[in-house]
């Protein structure tokens, strides 16, 4: 059963950005779908929690240069 959860991504500041942050989270294995709005600074994440962890996300948006934010 997959899951939907929202993530801050701060630190973007072009729309290339917003294409980074989506690569690199559709690239771990258990992500399903991932879109990033630069605007709202807000990534909607749709991943198997069987297969990867919502702190995966927040690590690889780190890795990827940019400054994760949990909802709560
Ligand atoms: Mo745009 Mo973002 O030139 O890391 S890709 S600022």
């Amino acid at each position: 059963m997959s899951q939907t959860m929202e993530l801050g991504v701060g630190g973007m500041t072009c729309a290339s950005c917003t294409a980074r942050v989506e690569r690199s989270l559709k690239r771990l294995s258990g992500v399903e779908d991932a879109t990033v709005n630069l605007a709202t600074e807000r990534a909607t994440v749709t991943f198997d929690p069987a297969h990867v962890t919502p702190q995966d996300l927040v690590n690889t948006v780190r890795s990827a240069g940019y400054e994760p934010a949990t909802a709560d």
